[in-house]
């Protein structure tokens, strides 16, 4: 048996996934990498100083539609409800909802996160002493066991944040579709889902101008050298984000500035001159195109909000 297999081996568990997703994607034609490991502590950090930024226009106007129609959409819920968040980072979204959702009696985070999904439930649960604070930590799209203290009550999901454009849209409505299965019948889902617009605010979105985006990309290629001892030269690397209308969706890529050759994990990758990474893809909607999608994945679209730039769509059970 060789060293390295020995190293291999010696990985833990959760590790080997990220090398063998890495190295697979790295592989193939179009070299591509899965946008769920941008979030390392570090990505985590900085995708917040993205929420913040001037022309990273989503996050804001997510939370004002949330405040502004808070009453309205706490309103369809059912008389007892258990929420069921998929994939919670924090709970700044879903404090909006519980703040008008008097009839919520129980909230399930579900995150993969199970540190920080400890720490917020906590936080939660002592500035919430009656709602029942029931966290489960777990892929939110894979199925997971609801806790079984929400027997009883209805049930409603919230994903927040375009997290939905991330996936292609038949992944997004096989996830749509997931959902429906977790929560059952009768249920309603909460999804914020980012709107097609003028290319020119959804390319300073993704290339702003202080160049966090461009940190956050390349963050990627600085946790793959850390956690697969890989030897990525950052600096010869860029980042590159353009809205692709055809699609509709952004596109985030890292492009090679030059020839180059690079270990990782005992494996050798190379790169052309100019020859990209693809990071991310963020696809965008219509109104009409979401409420489709939902449909095609037995969710009736009831009611949305919008400031014309994000929607927040409540779906009921088909
Ligand atoms: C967290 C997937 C909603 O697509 O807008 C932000 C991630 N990438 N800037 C998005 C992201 C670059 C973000 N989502």
């Amino acid at each position: 048996m060789t060293t390295k297999t020995n190293a291999a081996r010696a990985r833990p568990l959760a590790d080997s996934g990220f090398a063998s997703d890495v190295l697979s994607g790295l592989s193939a034609r179009q070299k591509w990498l899965a946008p769920k490991y941008f979030y390392d502590e570090r990505g985590s950090q900085l995708f917040e100083a993205i929420t913040e930024l001037k022309e990273y226009y989503p996050t804001r106007c997510e939370l004002a539609i949330l405040r502004e129609h808070k009453a309205d959409i706490a309103g369809v819920f059912g008389p007892k409800t258990a929420l069921i968040e998929f994939g919670t980072g924090s709970t700044r979204k879903v404090r909006i909802l519980l703040e008008a959702a008097k009839t919520v009696e129980a909230y399930v985070p579900v995150d993969i996160s199970a540190e920080m999904l400890r720490q917020e439930a906590q936080q939660l649960q002592h500035d919430y002493p009656r709602l029942r604070v029931l966290p489960v930590a777990a892929d939110f799209t894979l199925p997971f066991r609801l806790p079984s203290a929400i027997v009883g009550l209805s049930r409603a999901g919230f994903f927040p944040g375009s997290t939905i454009g991330n996936f292609e849209p038949q992944d997004a409505a096989a996830f749509l579709r997931h959902a429906g299965r977790m929560l059952g019948a009768h249920a309603t889902l909460i999804v914020g889902v980012d709107l097609v617009k003028d290319a020119n605010i959804l390319n300073a979105a993704y290339d702003d101008a202080s160049g966090v985006t461009a940190q956050f990309n390349l963050n990627l290629l600085t946790r793959i050298n850390r956690e697969l001892s890989a030897n990525f030269d950052v600096d010869a690397f860029s980042h590159r984000a353009f809205y692709n209308s055809d699609r509709r969706r952004i596109e985030m890529h890292l492009v090679s500035g030059r020839r180059q050759a690079v270990n990782i994990a005992g494996h050798v990758i190379e790169f052309a001159a100019g020859e990209t990474i693809h990071t991310e893809n963020s696809y965008k909607y219509t109104i009409e195109s979401f409420g489709l999608l939902a449909q095609s994945a037995g969710w009736t679209p009831i009611k949305v909000w919008t400031d014309g730039l994000f929607s927040v769509h409540a779906l009921a059970k088909a």
